[in-house]
């Protein structure tokens, strides 16, 4: 006789379960202050951007308001916000550096 608590509890199948860690996108902000330039130097200094590269992504975000300068782990995009927010701040521009989960 069936005992009625058999099918519950088998596991018909595991997922090969591999989570890679989450991805967050690093975002520059425009503002009207922050000089060309100085957006350039942060994006070769701190995200190992070419000149060219680094002023092609200052113009987008010069242009559109906004871009994604970097998709890192959550740990590296923390210090890469903290460090490009701290460069900003010691050398008085109101330059803005967040992230978001991807
Ligand atoms: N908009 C700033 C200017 O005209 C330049 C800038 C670009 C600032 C990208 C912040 C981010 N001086």
């Amino acid at each position: 006789p069936d005992d009625g608590q058999g099918d519950a509890s088998v596991v018909v199948d595991v997922k090969p379960k591999t989570k890679r860690p989450p991805l967050y996108k690093v975002l520059l902000l425009n503002d009207d202050y922050t000089p060309m330039e100085f957006v350039v130097h942060v994006l070769e200094r701190f995200f190992g951007m070419t000149h060219a590269q680094a002023f092609e992504v200052m113009l987008t975000v010069h242009k559109k308001g906004v871009a994604v300068v970097g998709v890192f782990s959550h740990e590296i995009a923390e210090t890469k916000v903290g460090q490009v927010m701290d460069f900003a701040r010691r050398h008085q521009h109101p330059l803005q550096c967040t992230m978001e989960k991807e």
